[in-house]
C-alpha cells in the first residue's frame, strides 16, 4: 500500500550537510520525495511537534537540539514508507543503530541522544498529524 511518512533532516545532519546523502537513501529505497523545505523551527513549534514527549526528562534537551539549527522536513511516498523510512533510519540510539542505517553511519559516537540525524512518524496516525503540521495540500505533490 502507498503511504505517506514524514521525515526531518535534524541540524546536526543539516550543519553536517548530509542532506543529499539522506535524501538519497530515500530514493535507493523507492521512496519518493512529494514536499520538502528547509526552516529554523521556533521553540513553540518544537515543543507542539514534541508534544507527546513533553513529561520525559530530556523533553528540554530536544527541543533546544531541534531548534538550535535548520532542518529540513519532507514528505516521503512509497509502499510501506512509515516502516521502510524507520529501517533506514535505526535505532533511536545512534550507538545501538545496525550498520548501514542512517543514524549508524552519520551519527555514531553522538554522546546526545537528541542528536541522532533524523526523525521519522512511527505509525500513520503520527505521519497524518506531522504531515500536516509542516504542509499544506498544496505543497505536496505526488
Ligand atoms: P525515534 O525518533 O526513534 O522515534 P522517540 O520517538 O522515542 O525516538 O524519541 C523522540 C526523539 O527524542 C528521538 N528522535 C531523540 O532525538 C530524542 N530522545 C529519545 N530518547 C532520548 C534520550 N534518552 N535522551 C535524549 N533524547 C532522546
Amino acid at each position: 500500500m502507498s503511504e505517506k511518512t514524514l521525515s526531518i533532516v535534524k541540524p546536526d545532519l543539516v550543519a553536517k550537510n548530509k542532506i543529499g546523502e539522506v535524501v538519497k537513501r530515500f530514493e535507493d529505497a523507492e521512496l519518493r520525495v512529494v514536499g520538502m523545505k528547509r526552516m529554523q523551527l521556533s521553540q513553540q513549534q518544537a515543543e507542539q511537534f514534541y508534544a507527546e514527549h513533553s513529561e520525559r526528562p530530556f523533553f528540554g534537551e530536544l527541543v533546544d537540539f531541534m531548534t538550535s539549527g535548520p532542518v529540513v522536513v519532507q514528505v516521503l511516498e512509497g509502499e510501506n514508507a512509515i516502516k521502510k523510512n524507520r529501517d533506514l533510519m535505526g535505532a533511536t540510539n545512534p550507538n545501538n543503530a545496525d550498520e548501514g542505517t542512517i543514524r549508524y553511519d552519520f551519527c555514531r559516537g553522538n554522546e546526545d541522544l537528541s542528536a541522532n540525524g533524523v526523525h521519522g512518524s512511527d505509525s500513520s496516525e503520527s505521519a497524518q498529524r506531522e504531515i500536516a503540521f509542516f504542509f499544506q495540500a498544496q505543497d505536496i505533490v505526488s
